[in-house]
């Protein structure tokens, strides 16, 4: 797995006594956190997320990549799709849809990839933004990445692996699709060098989620400069692993 948090030294603290307002404005407080920031999650913190998926699976792969790119361990636990475990009602608890990814935070199960994003965002404070406006526009490159881009390409990826029949004019179609999605992509990033703002956030982790695959759904992002870039710059970022490194073919707790 490619997080190797440092053991933590001490015990998690328990409640601070002094009053909150000092508590998170003084400088010890700023200390802690510096600390806390080099050390990663503490031990407890270390048991917070379960990720349940597959292993071949996209949106699975872009909730662990998140997990792994905001420096946080995580529990796997596969879930056999060849055998329907998906379908099972153990599992329909954690997934009403019937999908693999579920994350649990806690007593919490959060499902579809793009909302894991977002929780993880919002819960851990990374990988996201500080303006409102900034947030609108995560939120709508989750919602155009899911609309434009992931349906062709992962349907071309399924029919290369067998998993999907569609004849000629239906492949053609979704090649059509997927080619217009990077086009708008590849504008976007004529202009900026991360799909939103200054810094890589959540925007960036769930199209590359899909991108990641478009070699195996036959699509040549060479025609795609910028999109080529982002790309290699995105795998350089802290963190990074492939579905390979991250995404094991049995459970694996920690
Ligand atoms: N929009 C969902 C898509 C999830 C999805 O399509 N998962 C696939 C595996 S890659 C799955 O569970 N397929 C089984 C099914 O839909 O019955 C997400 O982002 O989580």
């Amino acid at each position: 797995m490619a997080v190797k948090p440092k053991r933590a030294k001490s015990k998690v603290s328990g409640r601070s006594k002094q009053p909150a307002k000092k508590a998170a404005t003084g400088k010890s407080a700023v200390k802690k956190a510096a600390v806390k920031k080099e050390r990663g999650p503490s031990s407890q913190e270390r048991q917070r997320f379960t990720l349940y998926g597959f292993a071949t699976s996209g949106p699975t792969y872009t909730a662990a990549l998140g997990l792994s790119l905001m420096r946080h361990p995580f529990s796997y636990i596969h879930v056999n799709l060849r055998e329907g475990a998906h379908k099972q009602a153990d599992y329909l608890v954690k997934n009403r849809y019937g999908q693999v990814p579920a994350l649990r935070d806690g007593q919490l199960y959060v499902v579809q990839s793009a909302a894991i994003l977002m929780h993880l965002a919002d819960s851990l404070d990374k990988f996201t933004s500080k303006t409102p406006t900034e947030k609108n526009r995560i939120r709508e490159w989750l919602f155009w990445q899911w609309d434009k881009l992931s349906v062709p390409v992962f349907r071309l990826r399924a029919r290369v692996r067998g998993a999907r029949q569609f004849g000629e004019e239906m492949r053609v179609l979704y090649d059509t699709e997927a080619k217009a999605a990077l086009a708008v992509l590849e504008q976007e990033l004529t202009k900026s060098e991360w799909v939103v703002g200054k810094k890589p956030t959540i925007a960036d982790i769930g199209i590359y989620g899909v991108l990641r695959y478009a070699p195996e759904a036959n699509i040549d992002l060479s025609h795609y400069p910028h999109v080529v870039a982002w790309k290699k710059h995105f795998e350089e970022l802290p963190g990074f692993a492939t579905p390979e490194e991250l995404l094991p073919l049995e459970s694996r707790l920690i």
